[in-house]
């Protein structure tokens, strides 16, 4: 039996009434060929499709799932919120809770809003740093994505990279002109563009661990000297960890790196899984947001009961469970080193980036440290190498151009499947038998 035939028949359907068949443009599978897969369910570290095939996941919904799916810490919160409706437009006790658990991880956090998504999130906060400058521009890193704002769809990473228009169609000139493109771990990049622009710049954001180009690591000293060049020029430094927070430590990549932002943004995990975001930092930017502030920013959805209570569930089991971090990293540095002595054995073009549970296995023998090295990726190897994934039962991101993550529903015993399925895969990719 055709093993995705449910999946096609499904695809079929979905092109009739949505763009593309999807919600979103990477799942649409153009970067790799062949239909989407369409899910039915998960639990674990299992996704099982709409034909009965199961996959061990390596996306977890891009990140957040880091207990796995269907976890019952999360699932039970949600299920005892649902009991006292799911929405009031009104503010709850539960929002108070959770900005006080975000403020006591997030250290650089001391005011926090909540929103419904990781783009309104970094959307907000570039207002917050221009409404507090009094300044219009931006710096924003070549192949780093901050969700699909306008300000961020000039040179942007993940799915905007993957479809081929990293500068989407749609956007002013206005908009465009206020956008400045530095290069990733190329701090003179940025001085050149500060040099350029005297006292005009309100902000510079940057994923402190790239996930949107593949994982990407900043090299010693880059954050470091983006928070001197900030502080010397009255420049708004925004780290966005929509990917990293919770994740790479219980404060974030900040913590892990010892870095401390003037803004944060945060997304995905501090709902459990459900849609939100955050941003938050210095109370004296934080107070420039309406109704203290001239800054307006609002939402009915802002601070959702049952998305609040699946978050607090989340990050109350985070800050008690600091062994999930552990654990996490130490799978994570298991299967990357398996990946590296399958990639020294047979000798093959490819590299791998990984920080704690965050790795990306590029098909260039580049080690990458911003685009321009990501996009020396042979991608119809890659392509080759995800379909046959696939079939061995690994579902990773549909693009080369995104991290993967690791969850604690990831055994020793899965690690060793996940092993065997890249060294037939990558056989299959370089054409070694
Ligand atoms: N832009 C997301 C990852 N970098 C992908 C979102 C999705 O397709 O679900």
């Amino acid at each position: 039996m055709e093993r995705y035939k449910n999946s096609k028949i499904l695809f079929e359907r979905a092109q009739k009434m949505i763009p593309g068949g999807v919600n979103s443009p990477v799942r649409a599978f153009n970067a790799v060929g062949g239909t989407p897969i369409f899910m039915k369910s998960a639990l674990g570290a299992w996704l099982y499709d709409h034909d009965g095939n199961a996959y061990i996941d390596l996306i977890n919904s891009w990140g957040p799932m880091i207990l796995g799916h269907a976890n019952p810490i999360i699932e039970d919160a949600i299920v005892e919120a649902l009991k006292d409706s799911v929405s009031y437009g009104a503010p709850t006790e539960k929002e108070i809770v959770m900005a006080e658990l975000i403020t006591s991880m997030f250290t650089s956090i001391e005011k926090v809003r909540l929103v419904s998504s990781g783009t309104e999130a970094t959307m907000a906060a570039i207002r917050v740093a221009r409404g507090f400058t009094q300044k219009n521009k931006i710096i924003k890193f070549e192949g780093c994505y901050h969700g699909h704002g306008d300000s961020f769809l000039i040179a942007a990473g993940s799915g905007a990279l993957t479809m081929g228009t990293p500068d989407s169609a749609g956007i002013t000139q206005g908009v465009a002109q206020d956008t400045l493109t530095a290069t990733y771990n190329d701090l003179d990049s940025v001085e050149k563009l500060i040099q350029a622009n005297p006292k005009q710049i309100a902000c510079m954001i940057v994923e402190p661990v790239v996930g949107n180009m593949g994982c990407v690591l900043p090299e010693s000293g880059f954050l470091e000297g983006l928070r001197s060049l900030c502080d010397l020029h009255e420049i708004v430094l925004i780290f966005d960890e929509v990917m990293t927070g919770f994740r790479l430590s219980s404060g974030g990549a900040q913590k892990r790196l010892n870095i401390k932002p003037d803004l944060t943004t945060l997304g995905k995990i501090i709902g459990g899984g459900l849609p939100v975001g955050a941003y938050g930092g210095k109370a004296e930017i934080m107070n420039c947001v309406s109704p203290v502030g001239k800054v307006y920013q609002a939402g009915t959805l802002s601070g959702n009961p049952i998305t609040v209570s699946a978050g607090i569930a989340m990050l109350s089991y985070l800050k008690k469970n600091q062994d999930v971090y552990d654990q996490i990293d130490s799978t994570t540095t298991q299967l990357c080193q398996n990946l590296q002595n399958i990639i020294n054995r047979l000798g093959i073009p490819c590299s791998i980036n990984q920080m704690g549970s965050m790795y990306s296995l590029f098909f260039t023998d580049k080690k990458v440290k911003n685009f321009t090295d990501a996009k020396t990726s042979d991608l119809n190897k890659f392509s080759i190498y995800f379909h046959e994934m696939l079939l061995n039962d690994v579902y990773l991101a549909p693009a080369q151009f995104e991290s993967l993550f690791i969850s604690t529903a990831i055994d020793t015993d899965l690690v060793e499947k996940i092993t065997e399925a890249s060294e037939i895969s990558l056989k299959k990719a370089f054409g070694i038998s």
